[in-house]
């Protein structure tokens, strides 16, 4: 390899055949590429030269803090060329500076230049520091054994938001120390400084107690673990278990300090308790026995409120907590708490009735009132799920607003730090693609794009208010997610999307352009072998209708990431199959797949639809009740689309009333014969879906008098329910069906007492 000056003299001797006789990139021209910086920086200039950084380069660092800073730059350097540069105390030719002034303008934030002879990094605190030098490894090339040229760059950058987090559940399946490092060097790499680490739930106890030993030997380990579908409730027969020792997380902890994380850890309260209740069986209203939880959802057995040994109990195991993490906040749950137990316990009724509170909820709040009472006693604050506003909010108490944003506004205008992580955009255990080879997820669909465009404050606040919005974080819950690479899947690149929207300044967010840094960001990925998900390149199909029959499938990528191929026989797509030029028009029953290709390796998942060709298909509906928000798959015309839907609710073509009844009205072209009408019901009881009680087909020439054809009365049906009513001798242009809701949920089945969801799709006519 050349040094600098070998290089120089190259430049001298050659001049303009530099480029062709040493293949590098000249200062002056540098690809842009080469500053596709994630997440993108306040300002960022590129420069006439470059930097090239060799072996006899120094680090130049003269503090300790610096010194750590220019050793984990060490690290990654060694991974992608073998060998680590020297640490200097000075130096000032052929130098990466490290420095750090005392700026308090923009915490968090750092200046970079990169000059021929130097490149210098000044953080305006140490994290500063070590985010420019995070800034400083995107500016390297990303494959191993090409020249170390640094572009020649003018940084200027800080955070928009103080709090960027991540959550992950190691409760519901856990992950061993080493994988818990490498997902903190990634959060490092996107300048995110905030891990939750949810340590118990209901269905195990993960964090070492000294002074409780059977949190480690009962609460540890459930007897089996619910596999696949909830709703097919089968078990795997499997014991399993796991809990860090507190010499392990002490060691996490401070990993994670030298990347300027901070973690924070979460003991769950008063619900999400079963673990911890099976080894103390004392600790619950009903006294046991109990058993560590083996299927996901929330259960009904909470540590008591009316229990004095519970309090000791928790603020001994938050002792120990406390000594394990120095940082400021812990996360007390306290979520999804039920209170069936309480309203039954004497002790939970006779505490409601000393501390005069109104009703449970208020119980709810002195639980956490008491046990904020002491954290801050001992100078930390806690952090909360958005439930621990109902019935009163402990005074000092950081909101977690997860079931929307409501709880954050809520909290915000309370004058209450709040951090948002709502279901609709941050919960990376939904679904990311529609993929039908998708791995299971608990449901929900939340595509990069929607990550992207996230934005933490909520439009309701005022400028004042807004102020209390700390940051986001996104939630990784693991019912489905069993490993590290499954993690990863779920994790990236939505997280990558997630870094830009809690660092960047929201006014130079831009989908497209983060799109086209992310290709070369994958490369980044590929070094440090993140099993990332690779939606962005694959084929998306979306079905259009114009209201006169014609419906049309088009595809399209996110990244022109290859040629698309596709089938219309059910056949695989193969690099040599049809190319995709054009919209598909759809005129009779088939089945259309697609796929991506590049050099004829397949990238993502592939399009695999059947299309049920009926009169109706692509006409125009018209509809009566407006679905539920979230269960709305975006056009009527998509209740006659040829797609029938599948037997699970998370099918995207399905159309949910929560309560409601459905009523739609389909127009055909012109009066015609019809022979028979359909309609395709679902129904899960566990989901708290149900059949309508009834459904009936009425057709009429003018759209305005209307003659019932056919009416189907359910009584106990359930699965996916596909009705179809052969009528005779009639004719009509418009074809109305009603479908009436089977009603309030009835006493011990799951939702009881509120109203039953009702799912439509397809209305079918022949
Ligand atoms: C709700 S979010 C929960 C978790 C589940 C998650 C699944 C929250 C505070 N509680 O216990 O794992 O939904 O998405």
């Amino acid at each position: 390899m050349m040094n600098k000056n070998s290089v120089l003299q190259c430049m001298l001797l050659a001049g303009g055949l530099f480029l062709a006789a040493c293949g590098h990139p000249p200062g002056d021209n540098i690809p842009k590429g080469q500053l596709s910086i994630i997440p993108m920086p306040v300002s960022v200039k590129a420069a006439p030269d470059s930097f090239l950084l060799d072996k006899q380069t120094v680090l130049v660092a003269a503090h300790p803090a610096e010194k750590q800073i220019a050793q984990l730059f060490n690290e990654w350097l060694k991974e992608l060329t073998g060998y680590e540069l020297k640490i200097a105390d000075s130096g000032d030719k052929n130098a990466i500076v490290l420095r750090t002034a005392k700026d308090t303008s923009h915490p968090e934030g750092y200046t970079l230049k990169a000059t021929h002879d130097l490149v210098t990094i000044t953080g305006y605190d140490s994290s500063g520091t070590f985010y420019g030098m995070q800034t400083l490894l995107q500016l390297l090339p990303v494959q191993k054994g090409q020249t170390l040229w640094i572009p020649g760059a003018d940084i200027t950058d800080y955070p928009r938001f103080s709090h960027r987090g991540l959550m992950l559940d190691v409760c519901r399946h856990f992950f061993p120390i080493d994988f818990i490092k490498k997902y903190i060097d990634l959060m490092a790499m996107h300048k995110l400084n905030t891990f939750h680490w949810h340590l118990t739930d209901d269905q195990g106890w993960r964090i070492e107690i000294r002074k409780y030993p059977a949190l480690q030997e009962v609460a540890s380990r459930r007897k089996e673990t619910m596999e696949g579908p909830y709703s097919d409730q089968k078990y795997d027969g499997k014991p399993y278990g796991g809990y860090y020792t507190q010499a392990e997380i002490r060691e996490v902890v401070k990993y994670a300090a030298e990347r300027f994380i901070t973690v924070v850890p979460e003991i769950e309260m008063p619900g999400h308790a079963l673990a911890a209740l099976t080894a103390y069986p004392n600790l619950g209203c009903t006294g046991g026995p109990y058993e560590v939880g083996t299927h996901w959802g929330v259960y009904d057995d909470v540590f008591c409120a009316g229990n004095d040994s519970v309090f000791l109990f928790l603020q001994d195991v938050l002792t120990e907590v406390m000594d394990l993490f120095p940082g400021k906040y812990i996360h007390i749950g306290g979520d999804e708490s039920p209170k069936v137990r309480w309203e039954k316990c004497p002790k939970c009724q006779q505490r409601i009735h000393n501390e005069g509170l109104k009703d449970e909820h208020a119980l709810q709040s002195y639980f956490i009132q008491r046990i904020e009472k002491y954290l801050n006693s001992k100078g930390r604050q806690i952090i909360g799920w958005d439930e621990i506003l109902e019935g009163g909010l402990a005074p000092n108490a950081t909101v977690m607003s997860w079931r929307g944003i409501d709880g954050g506004i809520t909290a915000a205008k309370q004058h209450h730090d709040v951090i948002m992580t709502p279901t609709s955009h941050l919960y990376f255990d939904y679904y990311q693609s529609k993929g039908k080879t998708e791995p299971l997820a608990i449901g929900g669909f939340i595509p990069l794009s929607k990550v992207y465009s996230y934005d933490p404050i909520p439009q309701a606040l005022n400028k004042e208010e807004a102020r209390f919005i700390k940051g986001a974080q996104a939630n990784l819950w693991t019912e489905y997610i069993e490993n590290g690479d499954h993690v990863e899947y779920m994790m990236y690149p939505r997280t990558v999307a997630l870094s830009e929207v809690l660092w960047t300044p929201a006014d130079k967010r831009n989908y497209d352009d983060f799109i086209q840094r992310l290709k070369l960001h994958f490369k980044r990925l590929d070094l440090k072998r993140v099993n990332y998900a690779k939606h962005v390149f694959e084929v998306r199909g979306t079905v259009a209708g114009n209201g006169k029959g014609n419906i049309q499938v088009k595809f399209e990528t996110a990244l022109d990431s290859g040629k698309i191929t596709y089938t219309t026989d059910g056949s695989t797509p193969l690099p040599g199959s049809n190319q995709y030029t054009q919209p598909i028009r759809i005129d009779s029953s088939c089945t259309i797949r697609a796929a991506v290709f590049q050099d004829d390796k397949q990238f993502g998942n592939e399009y695999n639809q059947s299309f049920t060709y009926h009169k109706g298909v692509g006409k125009t509906v018209q509809l009566a009740t407006t679905p539920n928000e979230s269960y709305y798959p975006g056009n009527a015309f998509m209740l006659a689309d040829g797609i029938e839907p599948a037997a699970v609710v998370s099918d995207p073509h399905w159309f949910g009333y929560s309560g409601g009844n459905f009523e739609a009205t389909l127009a055909l072209d012109s009066i015609q014969d019809i022979h028979q009408v359909g309609l395709d019901i679902y129904s899960e009881k566990q989901q708290w879906v149900y059949a309508p009680k009834q459904v009936t087909f009425s057709i009429s020439e003018d759209g305005k008098q209307f003659k019932e054809v056919y009416k189907h009365t359910f009584t106990n049906a359930s699965g996916l329910i596909k009705l179809r009513g052969n009528v005779k001798e009639v004719r009509g242009k418009y074809i109305k069906v009603q479908a009436q809701n089977a009603g309030k949920i009835s006493a011990g089945a799951p939702g009881a007492g509120s109203g039953a969801w009702l799912f439509v799709d397809e209305i079918v006519v022949n």
